[in-house]
């Protein structure tokens, strides 16, 4: 079903009024409203009045994680406090969140693009949904929610992490739709599987992202749990889930354009790429009114595709991803930095800049290990003391990123040690292809 049709249907002139309408708006909003961008353009010599359309948006400086960062936590904020009435946040590298703040017409365009997205998973106001993306900071489960609940669907709020309680409501409540990340699922689909309970369940629809997959993991929970799969996109800087998802033609993801305005640069030049080369996914917001973002670089490699889809849609397809400009690991959802293991590793006495990170899918649960060389004294000592250093690394790694890891200690020069750039992670799941 396309939920929007005038939108999501509009000719590319059409939609490219619209983009330029909005986009010469967002710009003078931030011009006079966030100083950080102001003194930006004001740099590069810009003035609101010299942006006329998207085909100016290349004179737009780009905003980054570092940007995000530097404003840190409002800085970036374009309207007065007492407007916002939400905050989400996802991990950087410092340390430091990422924040988005909203305002009430924020949200409920957030409700409208995922609303959107699940619309075009199969799902209607008739499916009874169950969200198994965390709520909290994180958008996922508040994203999903607020979108299944604006297209009347019965909503199921049971966040990550308990996965018998998740199957027991899927049987009990009959849930037809799940959204959660793709490893998530196929972890739940092999417990069904091996409890026998697969005929006792009524999924049809799944929607499922936050974390790269591949096709193998789609066909494969398609193949067990008889259902279709889509492919959701977004992030927190953005709004959360909502910016894209597939359509039942599976020919790349559609990204809401009236919304999000994508590019594709090169990461090295900075400048645009041809239509259908592989770049950077740029992305500038066009209606968010708490925190617009002009430019957002997000790290995520693809291309787009913009002939129109056989569904209908002719909004833009963001194409299979091909991996990340930066470091960032996604470990069961959650993002990870090598640089926050390195500055929680850094906090304990007895351990050296010196770790390696191992990184593997083992029963479609990601696992995490880390090597830590640790100074000499401790492999002399009782054993006791490495018990007690490796726990306390265990625990302060798990408040520090969110996750229980495992951590090996391990002698000096254990571990390759490089003059160059030290490659601190052997990720091993080939997830982008
Ligand atoms: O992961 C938002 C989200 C929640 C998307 C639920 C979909 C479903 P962040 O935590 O800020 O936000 O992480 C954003 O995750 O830049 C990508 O690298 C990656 N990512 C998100 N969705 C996909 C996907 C949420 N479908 C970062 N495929 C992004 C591949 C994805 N990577």
């Amino acid at each position: 079903m396309i939920w929007n049709v005038t939108k999501e249907c509009m000719s590319r002139d059409e939609i490219e009024v619209i983009q330029s309408k909005r986009l010469v708006k967002i710009v003078d909003k931030v011009y006079h409203n966030v100083p950080y961008y102001r003194n930006k353009m004001q740099q590069l010599g810009l003035e609101p009045g010299d942006i006329r359309g998207i085909e100016d948006v290349e004179k737009l400086p780009f905003t980054t994680y570092e940007d995000l960062n530097e404003n840190y936590p409002f800085g970036l904020a374009a309207v007065p406090m007492s407007e916002l009435v939400r905050l989400q946040a996802s991990s950087g590298t410092t340390g430091r969140p990422k924040i988005a703040v909203y305002t009430r017409r924020d949200i409920d365009i957030w409700a409208e693009c995922s609303a959107r997205c699940l619309a075009m998973a199969g799902i209607t106001k008739d499916d009874i949904i169950q969200v198994g993306y965390g709520y909290g900071l994180f958008t996922g489960g508040l994203g999903a929610h607020y979108g299944a609940e604006f297209l009347g669907a019965l909503v199921i709020p049971m966040s990550s992490g308990n996965s018998q309680k998740l199957i027991q409501m899927m049987i009990d409540c009959g849930a037809t739709a799940i959204a959660c990340t793709p490893s998530y699922l196929l972890h739940v689909a092999e417990d069904l599987r091996d409890a026998d309970l697969l005929d006792k369940i009524k999924l049809k629809v799944a929607i499922c992202g936050a974390e790269p997959w591949t096709n193998e993991m789609r066909d494969k929970m398609e193949d067990i749990l008889h259902l279709e799969a889509h492919d959701i996109y977004g992030l927190t800087e953005i709004c959360g889930p909502g910016v894209a998802t597939d359509c039942k033609y599976h020919k790349g993801l559609h990204i809401w354009e009236d919304h999000f305005l994508p590019e594709i640069i090169d990461p090295n030049t900075l400048k645009q790429v041809p239509h259908g080369e592989t770049g950077e996914l740029v992305i500038t917001t066009l209606t968010k009114e708490g925190m617009p973002l002009l430019r957002y670089r997000t790290k995520d490699l693809t291309y787009l595709e913009y002939d129109k889809c056989e569904c209908g849609r002719t909004m833009a397809r963001i194409q299979r991803f091909k991996g990340r400009t930066d470091d960032m690991l996604i470990i069961r959802g959650v993002n990870v930095f090598p640089s926050q293991v390195e500055a929680a590793l850094l906090t304990i006495d007895g351990t050296t800049p010196h770790y390696m990170i191992y990184v593997d899918r083992v029963n479609n649960e990601d696992t995490f290990e880390v090597h830590v060389e640790v100074e000499e004294r401790f492999f002399s000592d009782e054993i006791s003391e490495l018990e007690k250093l490796t726990k306390q690394i265990h625990a302060r790694l798990r408040e520090r990123i969110g996750l229980n890891v495992k951590v090996k200690l391990v002698e000096p020069n254990a571990l390759p040690h490089s003059d160059g750039k030290t490659k601190h992670v052997v990720d091993n799941r080939k997830l982008y292809v």
